[in-house]
């Protein structure tokens, strides 16, 4: 736990981190203001977690280094899910018994979908960079807000580029159990129709570290393309070992794949691999200020690293605009927020979605990244 705080405390900032492994909530020191992030950020998505993290703390270091927010120092508490939804809750709890005026987080679906209801009972704002699966924003709660798209939107994009571009006739589809995973398998499914035929359709076990028997099956469906509803650790052994039993047809996934732990887990077999992602952020001419910064503190940025600086800002901005650290307040700020982030404008719909998103497919060549397509008329 100390090797964990360890990690997460950058003794650069000028920022007060309290890690929340277990503790208690503790009172807010009056010249302060709390605000939190949280995802998985330890265990084998620690990586997504700590990106968060990272972009966020970059946000409050630079209020902090200027003016402040309503002239106090801001407060950055970390809350580590586990991607798991009852510490998700947990957390979340522990985020309102410690009087943060707002969250960013968390990174799973599964995560954000059951912790976002405790933070609409207590009526504070939480805005996730990460979590795509609809129900995030289709509950409709007024405090519940996302900087990314939707796995409605990827899905579509990927049975598009599976049906139009890799002219796919037989489609396997693997998925992980998950809200995340076999949401956006369903999506994909449903957007494909009868473009394709979906020759064999299976959950995995999230945690399990040998697929081979299932991906033998897939090898015997003839596909010629299979897609993954799931994240990196398992999309990296599943490409991996789907190599291993010969099956030697591209992988087609989502976001939840797009990190360069993937290619540490599955080798030279990630190249190939098809991923839905919005464009790369890093090229932005808006962004570059941010990237120097960010590289010099951590290292190169992940691929959600910059919406959680963005949902990081717009939070900030809701409560200097608002002048309050009152709910209600907040949330209405940021109903009507129009913030030209680093990732581009950000506003947002009667729901909480952004009002303007993207998803292009993304290629691995060489263990790296690369945007491969994009949908007609974009
Ligand atoms: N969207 C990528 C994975 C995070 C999630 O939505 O569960």
């Amino acid at each position: 736990m100390i090797e964990i705080f360890r990690r997460i405390h950058s003794p650069l900032l000028a920022v007060l981190i309290f890690a929340l492994f277990g503790g208690t909530g503790c009172s807010r020191p009056a010249d302060t203001i709390r605000i939190a992030v949280a995802g998985p950020m330890t265990g084998d998505q620690s990586k997504q977690g700590n990106d968060l993290k990272n972009g966020v703390e970059l946000a409050v270091a630079k209020w902090n280094e200027t003016s402040g927010l309503l002239g106090k120092k801001v407060e950055l508490l970390v809350g580590d899910d586990q991607h798991d939804p009852k510490q998700a809750v947990a957390i979340a709890n522990k985020f309102v018994n410690s009087g943060v005026v707002g969250v960013v987080g968390h990174w799973n679906s599964s995560a954000s979908i059951p912790a976002s209801e405790v933070y609409h009972r207590a009526d504070i704002p939480m805005i996730t960079p990460a979590s795509t699966n609809p129900r995030v924003t289709d509950r409709g709660y007024s405090n519940v807000f996302r900087v990314c798209g939707r796995d409605d939107q990827q899905g579509k994009v990927a049975a598009e580029f599976v049906a139009a571009q890799l002219k796919a006739k037989r489609v396997a589809v693997l998925h992980d159990k998950t809200t995340y995973g076999q949401g956006l398998a369903d999506e994909f499914k449903k957007a494909l129709g009868n473009r394709a035929e979906v020759v064999y359709y299976s959950g995995i076990i999230q945690g399990d570290k040998d697929f081979r028997g299932v991906l033998t099956t897939v090898v015997s469906k003839k596909p010629d393309v299979y897609f993954f509803g799931g994240i990196y650790p398992e999309g990296g052994l599943l490409v991996k070992q789907a190599k291993e039993v010969g099956l030697n047809v591209p992988m087609v996934s989502g976001d939840g794949v797009i990190d360069q732990v993937f290619v540490q887990i599955a080798g030279e077999a990630a190249d190939g691999t098809y991923l839905t992602f919005s464009p790369d952020t890093t090229k932005l001419p808006a962004a570059q200020e941010v990237l120097k910064q960010y590289r010099a503190r951590y290292g190169e940025p992940g691929p959600y690293s910059f919406y959680a600086y963005d949902a990081a800002q717009v939070l900030l901005n809701a409560v200097q605009k608002a002048g309050t650290t009152d709910g209600f307040g907040i949330n209405q700020a940021i109903r009507t927020t129009s913030y030209d982030g680093i990732t581009g404008r950000l506003q947002f719909d009667s729901k909480g979605d952004l009002l303007t998103t993207q998803y292009v497919v993304w290629i691995t060549k060489n263990g790296q990244f690369e945007e491969f397509w994009k949908p007609s008329g974009r």
